[in-house]
């Protein structure tokens, strides 16, 4: 018993080379997955009362869709000033979520109507409507296809034309699931999303669900109103200056981001309030506890007591 207690003792001081090496590794792969980083390149005014729900821009235009019954509207704003250019209502019985444009239809999704809602980009008029199963949440769409969220995991993909879906991607970061994935904004290969009740848009691939990254946009002033719906929700990518215009659910402002999906830029770190605020940051620390459990159950495993220690053993 005492040897065996003298033997645990030593794990606890002396660390084996292998076991050295292998917590290095565990804590050289937790920093692989940073979390990205931001450039705050512009600012312009956004409608308070705006319960955003989708943000886009087509050919230099921004579109927004708003949710509320009573209140849900599809709009036309400036992108010079964030001005109300045009509206439409929605049906009062509809809860506006999420919008796509495919050329010159404006695809608007229900939260629980059952329905996504088309409309002629250029008259706001309601074409036609289509049928989608559960509860809508956001929307983005490639050329070849539209994703949808609803709130899980899960985003499903439909066709372009019939708006049947097609297949799903399961979203995922080291085999965990991502939930409450809202507002959508598809940019190459990747899917932007934001995450309902947080201040995080994370980064997936569009092939196969991966989280890549996640941004942090909690220092980004939000809505005033202290109402805790207040949350991110917006993201529109704009082609000519090369960044992410985001803002959320009430605010009173729209910014236009520069985004480092490297965590490259050291001013990121300066925007940071602190580094237990990111979700790498969690995850490091998580990885770091798992190196520490690793490293304790390699060492025990070896039970290599240090030479001092077996030369004590060995004189008793
Ligand atoms: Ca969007």
């Amino acid at each position: 018993m005492e040897r065996r207690s003298d033997d645990m003792a030593s794990t606890s001081n002396v660390l084996h080379p292998a076991a050295i090496l292998l917590s290095l590794l565990i804590m050289l792969s937790s920093s692989v997955s940073a979390t990205a980083g931001y450039t705050l390149v512009s600012t312009i005014p956004h409608d308070g009362s705006a319960f955003t729900q989708g943000l886009e821009i087509q050919d230099g235009r921004m579109f927004e869709s708003t949710g509320l019954r009573g209140h849900s509207q599809v709009r036309e704003i400036s992108m010079e000033d964030g001005s109300l250019i045009r509206s439409h209502d929605l049906n009062d019985s509809f809860f506006g979520e999420g919008m796509t444009l495919i050329d010159d239809r404006i695809l608007v999704l229900t939260w629980k109507a059952g329905l996504i809602l088309e409309f002629e980009r250029d008259t706001f008029n309601q074409s036609t409507h289509y049928d989608i199963e559960g509860e809508g949440w956001g929307m983005c769409s490639f050329e070849d296809r539209i994703i949808v969220s609803d709130g899980t995991n899960q985003l499903s993909i439909l066709d372009v034309i019939t708006l049947e879906p097609t297949e799903s991607i399961q979203v995922t970061s080291n085999n965990s699931d991502v939930w409450n994935l809202n507002e959508l904004e598809c940019v190459g290969d990747k899917i932007y999303a934001n995450q309902w009740m947080s201040p995080f848009i994370h980064v997936i691939s569009a092939i196969d669900g991966e989280l890549i990254t996640t941004l942090d946009l909690s220092n980004l002033p939000s809505g005033t109103s202290g109402d805790t719906n207040e949350v991110l929700n917006g993201i529109a990518w704009d082609e000519e200056r090369q960044g992410f215009w985001v803002t959320g659910k009430n605010w009173t402002n729209m910014y236009l981001i520069e985004l480092h999906e490297a965590d490259q830029n050291e001013d990121q770190r300066d925007v940071e309030d602190s580094p237990f605020d990111s979700i790498a940051s969690k995850k490091s620390l998580l990885l770091a506890s798992l190196a520490i459990l690793v490293t304790f159950a390699v060492a025990v495993y070896l039970n290599q007591p240090p030479p001092s220690l077996s030369a004590y053993n060995e004189d008793e």
